[in-house]
């Protein structure tokens, strides 16, 4: 209950610089959830069951060409994080967030972020927030929230950009991410 508690009020929080990340850096520089958009803690269920496994994907379009990207990231408790069907790693911490450079995976037009995310025990939620620099200087910004698309259900393809989710739900939000 305790955990669960942690949960519910929202104070779950996370220094930045996580196993994953090279070389030390300031907190916000780093995981950039201190910016908007401000990325959401969510799960596939408003009452996380031991271990529980929910899938995650969020589509967006890219207006041109890739600079630079970088994923930033935390799970309660593990998530593997693929982009357009292809894994690009995996996170188990829940306060640091860790860093994923992910600018090879990613292409103009449309994409997918795509998450499994488990849950060993008491409380679950996963965190991330997807930072793109664009070859014409702009940014660009996906982090986790409700309109994000949950399953419980494990099928074929579902990291994909092809993959039908039109019976996937929206998660559940815990709140979002809060300054250390
Ligand atoms: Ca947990």
């Amino acid at each position: 209950m305790v955990a669960l508690a942690f949960l519910v009020s929202g104070a779950m929080k996370l220094s930045a610089d996580g196993p994953i990340s090279t070389p030390a850096t300031r907190p916000d520089t780093s995981s950039g959830f201190a910016s908007d958009p401000v990325p959401e803690w969510i799960w596939g269920s408003a009452r996380p069951k031991p271990g529980e496994i929910f899938f995650f994907r969020r589509t967006f379009v890219l207006d041109g060409p890739i600079q630079h990207a970088r994923l930033a990231g935390a799970c309660d408790n593990r998530m593997v994080v693929y982009l357009n069907g292809r894994r690009v790693g995996e996170i188990e911490n829940y306060d640091k967030a860790a860093t994923i450079e992910t600018g090879g995976q990613l292409h103009a037009g449309q994409n997918v972020m795509a998450v499994k995310a488990e849950n060993f025990d008491g409380s679950a939620a996963l965190l991330v927030k997807l930072n793109v620099l664009l070859a014409n200087g702009q940014n660009f910004s996906v982090v986790t929230d409700r309109t994000w698309l949950s399953s419980g259900a494990q099928v074929e393809d579902w990291q994909t950009t092809e993959f039908r989710d039109d019976d996937w739900v929206q998660p559940v939000s815990f709140g979002f991410w809060e300054k250390p």
